[in-house]
């Protein structure tokens, strides 16, 4: 196992990372900008080395600045966390050829997966369900597109190969508007990604947001860990979710499951990954694949039990999965709360002095969170401050955990999002489970206040 690990991350998933490293014996290193000198991991860590200014461009994404932190401090290893570096398959490999270890997938399967139209092919060779629509890229010629489009039935959605959550798309609901969009989304998608391939799909109309965790270690083994309802979300940012996904079949769940399962070993995956599906009427359909951990991978925590952040530095030093899929077992309902520094009406950062910070707890009760009372949240970075994840024998258990976590929590000095949680907690739809991808937006539209 590795003595050294450096964490190239910050709030509070640097913390989260710490704190598997700790509980392993393994030491941490954390690089950290000028804007985080007062956090408190930087102080907990064994070593903390500042590399650079508030603005991410010259520290969180310092590739130069990372790797040699690693040299002169002898750390083996490199954790990317989230964001930032995390799915930079240039900088997983700049890692390697380094001679340290990026604790993540290969840089091929980075690639692979960050390329949408090759992840989408990849996954309909192993058998895994995507949503109808162009194989691989559009060709350049209107009729041809136009065909393509006549095919799968409109409406359909324009995306672009390099994008991915929710960047470089553009839906189209008839003939007459579709070359134009492609056309815009392709320019678009070229000087944002530097990629103008797009493809096209059928655009679902109500879908839900349900994802798969799989865990893969290079040596053919692949196990999933259930799957995470991220639906509730607002321009892409998810807010709540939850595992196991209220009200659908377990039997097409494991189905779906084994599937992502099976093309990890297909592609000869190593490492946690996600698989993103739309979910509707009673069916899966592939859209994405995320190559590092996630935000919520602590409500999977929480039902199957694994510690998803420690497996990931034990696949990275070569290990094989100490378990097999039978021994994956979900018990109970687990929801996360992403609390986030910003106006609950109006979605405006919050940045600033906590002048109070009283953090939930008892029974079911987790906190994953960087910051404390006097803590300064930086505006340089995103406004997440924390997480309040419960779990709970059933989905009521686990609601009235949370409505409790919440009532507890106490942040002064800065605006939180909490208010809107309090408010969902105890909306009827949201509370009766399995609301869709647009419900969000649908309720805040509604909203009083
Ligand atoms: C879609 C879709 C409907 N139909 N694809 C947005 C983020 C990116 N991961 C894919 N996204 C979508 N792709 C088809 N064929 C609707 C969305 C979408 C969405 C997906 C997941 C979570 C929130 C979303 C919000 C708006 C649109």
């Amino acid at each position: 196992m590795f003595k050294k690990i450096l964490i190239a991350n910050r709030g509070e998933i640097a913390l989260r990372v710490q704190r598997a490293c700790r509980e392993m014996g393994i030491k941490s290193v954390v690089v950290y900008s000028e804007a985080d000198r007062e956090a408190k991991y930087v102080k907990l860590a064994d070593e903390a080395v500042c590399i650079g200014p508030a603005a991410s461009s010259h520290s969180y994404l310092n590739m130069p600045a990372i790797i040699s932190t690693a040299e002169v401090t002898d750390a083996e290893a490199i954790h990317p966390g989230y964001g930032f570096l995390s799915e930079n398959a240039d900088f997983a490999e700049r890692v390697e050829k380094s001679g340290f270890v990026f604790i993540g997938p290969t840089p091929d399967s980075i690639r692979l997966m960050g390329d949408k139209v090759s992840a989408k092919q990849a996954m309909l060779k192993s058998g895994v369900p995507c949503v109808p629509g162009s194989e691989g890229a559009l060709p350049e010629d209107p009729k041809e597109i136009i065909r393509i489009a006549r095919a799968i039935g409109y409406p359909v959605i324009v995306k672009a190969a390099g994008g991915g959550g929710g960047r470089g798309m553009r839906v189209v609901h008839t003939e007459a508007a579709l070359i134009h969009a492609v056309q815009t989304t392709r320019a678009e998608a070229g000087a944002a990604f530097g990629n103008p391939q797009v493809y096209l799909e059928k655009f679902l109309e109500n879908p839900r947001h349900v994802e798969i965790q799989v865990l893969a270690d290079g040596h053919r083994n692949a196990v999933w860990l259930g799957e995470r309802d991220c639906s509730t979300q607002r321009r892409h940012q998810k807010i709540i979710e939850e595992a196991p996904a209220p009200g659908i079949a377990r039997r097409v769940i494991e189905r779906i499951g084994d599937r992502c399962a099976a093309a990890c070993r297909k592609i000869g995956y190593r490492g946690a990954g996600t698989f993103e599906f739309l979910y509707e009427n009673g069916e899966f359909y592939f859209i994405e694949m995320n190559t590092r951990v996630q935000v919520e991978h602590p409500v999977t925590e929480l039902v199957t039990g694994v510690d998803i952040v420690q497996l990931q530095i034990r696949i990275a030093a070569g290990e094989k999965l100490p378990f097999s899929q039978r021994n994956v077992q979900m018990r109970g309902h687990a929801i996360e709360c992403r609390i986030n520094a910003e106006d609950p009406y109006r979605f405006t950062p919050s940045p600033g002095r906590i002048t109070l910070w009283h953090a939930p707890g008892g029974p079911g009760v987790r906190v994953d969170s960087h910051v404390y009372t006097n803590y300064v949240v930086p505006p340089n970075y995103d406004s997440l401050v924390g997480k309040i994840i419960v779990h709970g024998d059933t989905r009521e258990q686990a609601l009235a955990r949370m409505r409790s976590a919440l009532s507890e929590t106490v942040v002064e000095g800065i605006q939180t999002n909490i208010p809107l949680h309090r408010e969902l907690l105890a909306d009827a739809q949201f509370v009766a489970g399995g609301t869709s991808i647009h419900y969000l937006e649908g309720w805040l539209g509604q909203r009083r206040r």
